[in-house]
């Protein structure tokens, strides 16, 4: 009997086979001038799988990126109420800062109201 037992956990298993190295998924929030959370942290090679949220109602963000070097050069956009999905490997070890540059008028830049925030990726 505990054969058997040990057989079907065992064919389980080989079933569900290891965790899958799939992309790892971060959520953020966007809103009220704020990131959430600000510090990201991941490795380099590692597959991101970014998942923005704006949770303003009326106002929209984007999430700007621009580190080439490091493959990563992005703007995405997310107007209010709306959720988006980027993905990216970063190729380089650092700190890049990450930011909104949206701006209504002649009012200060959301970024310059404190919407930034940094990307660190850890060498392996
Ligand atoms: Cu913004």
């Amino acid at each position: 009997m505990k054969q058997i037992a040990y057989t079907i956990f065992g064919l389980w298993m080989g079933l569900a086979g290891p965790a899958t190295a799939g992309p790892v998924q971060i959520s953020m929030e966007l809103g009220d001038y704020r990131f959430k959370p600000a510090r990201l942290e991941v490795s380099v090679g590692q597959e991101v799988e970014l998942k923005l949220t704006n949770t303003d109602s009326i106002t929209p963000h984007n999430f700007v990126l621009k580190a080439p070097e490091a493959g990563l050069d992005m703007t995405v956009d997310v107007p209010p109420g709306a959720s988006k999905t980027v993905r990216f490997t970063p190729g380089k070890p650092g700190f890049f800062p990450f930011y909104c540059d949206k701006r209504l008028l002649f009012f200060k830049s959301h970024r310059e109201r404190g919407m930034h925030g940094v990307l660190t990726v850890n060498a392996k």
